[in-house]
């Protein structure tokens, strides 16, 4: 079904889709759903499997009554069709007119969007003010179940693995960790259709959300990258599937990252994230590298902070961005040792919260500021990590 999206590829000039450095590109799994674990309020990380069942099941959140006729009660149930929105329509026409495409027909595909109220109920932000729960979010990804699924699926790919590494620089487990944590190896890619989900986040975003209006230009873009994806190379829009943020295939890339990024890794002429493993592996490869991934840089070193002399505040400012020369981290009484005494470039302090108990610390390099490029939380990119260094040390007791 994304044969479509790879013609597309072909007729774009890969690369002059702004890459929103502010949006989330892809739409993994856990976060939105885990009101103490997500970092920051942009999440639409809930487990895609889990909120695609959710959209089969749920009941809308205002149940038709009994009196209503059949066709009303199924409308509710499985959204409400954009045929009769005429701000949706005129994004249509406006999509048409920038990107060169016919108006009737991307009028037509907008017709056929459907506003789902599951998408729009698991898009609304966390509470405000819960102390976030490392442990709580890193038990959410790491366990016996999807450290096996890595081992098999790394056994299965370690030709396509060694040779993204080769190709990229971006090592095998931090690929491993990224393919696990976002769809556990392709169980769970969604099941929303796709134009349906940006539809419902380009028009109808939850208001509440802090950030609804960066937001909804976000997705407006996502849905006009695959309005015109399918329109190039005489696709459905209708048919892609994924999550409820529209994330597709086992990485789950969003349309622009699916243009910019997304390689036909195992040469079979076309782009397929959904059923090629391997053409999934090069394409997180390239996005990472895209991204500016430093081959043989690690992610991260262990920090030793001292209640009494460490400068949190100072230290903490810049967030996730690795700002401090070791000199000056270990000036502010952050303490390192060993090789990370020798790194060359910036650091960051990352700070992870365990509810009620003390906090972790680690010093993030550059690299762990790439893997928040995919989805912007140092809580997501050490689910990664950790993930993928236990796949490899599994990987390593294989007989
Ligand atoms: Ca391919």
């Amino acid at each position: 079904m994304y044969r479509f999206l790879l013609a597309g590829l072909a007729a774009c000039t890969l690369g002059a889709q702004a890459q929103a450095a502010a949006s989330p590109d892809t739409a993994p799994a856990a976060a939105a759903a885990a009101a103490t674990a997500p970092p920051r309020a942009d999440k639409e990380k809930a487990r895609s499997g889990k909120s695609a069942q959710t959209s089969k099941t749920a009941k809308p959140a205002k149940p038709a009554k009994a009196s209503k006729p059949a066709a009303e009660r199924r409308m509710a149930a499985t959204g409400i069709p954009y045929r009769d929105r005429e701000e949706a329509l005129r994004f249509a026409d406006e999509v048409a007119q920038r990107q060169g495409l016919d108006a009737a027909w991307t009028r037509q595909a907008i017709a056929q969007a459907r506003q789902l109220p599951a998408v729009q109920r698991l898009m609304q932000p966390p509470p405000a003010g819960a102390r976030k729960n490392w442990a709580l979010y890193r038990s959410r990804f790491i366990d016996p179940v999807r450290i096996a699924a890595g081992v098999r699926f790394w056994q299965q790919h370690r030709e396509a693995l060694e040779r993204a590494e080769k190709d990229y620089g971006v090592p095998a487990e931090t690929i491993v960790g990224i393919i696990g944590v976002e769809t556990i190896y392709g169980q769970h890619m969604g099941t929303f259709r796709v134009i349906d989900a940006l539809a419902t986040l380009s028009f109808d975003h939850p208001a509440s959300h802090p950030r609804a209006a960066e937001r909804t230009a976000y997705f407006r873009g996502e849905l006009e990258q695959l309005l015109t994806l399918a329109h190039r190379s005489g696709g459905n829009p209708l048919e892609p599937l994924g999550s409820y943020a529209g994330a597709m295939g086992l990485p789950q890339f969003m349309p622009t990252s699916w243009v910019r990024w997304a390689v036909d890794f195992d040469g079979d002429g076309r782009i397929d994230l959904r059923r090629s493993a391997v053409d999934a592996i090069g394409s997180v490869a390239s996005y990472f590298k895209g991204h500016g991934w430093q081959t043989g840089m690690p992610t991260h070193y262990p920090v030793r902070i001292d209640a009494a002399r460490t400068d949190l505040e100072v230290l903490l400012a810049p967030d996730i961005l690795p700002t401090f020369s070791v000199a000056s981290f270990t000036a502010k009484g952050a303490g390192l040792e060993g090789a990370a005494l020798q790194h060359p470039g910036p650091l960051a302090l990352v700070e992870l919260q365990n509810g009620d108990a003390p906090n972790s610390y680690v010093a993030g390099t550059e690299n762990f500021y790439v893997i928040t490029r995919y989805n912007q939380s140092s809580y997501y990119a050490m689910a990664v990590i950790e993930l993928g260094s236990e796949v490899k040390q599994a990987m390593a007791r294989q007989p």
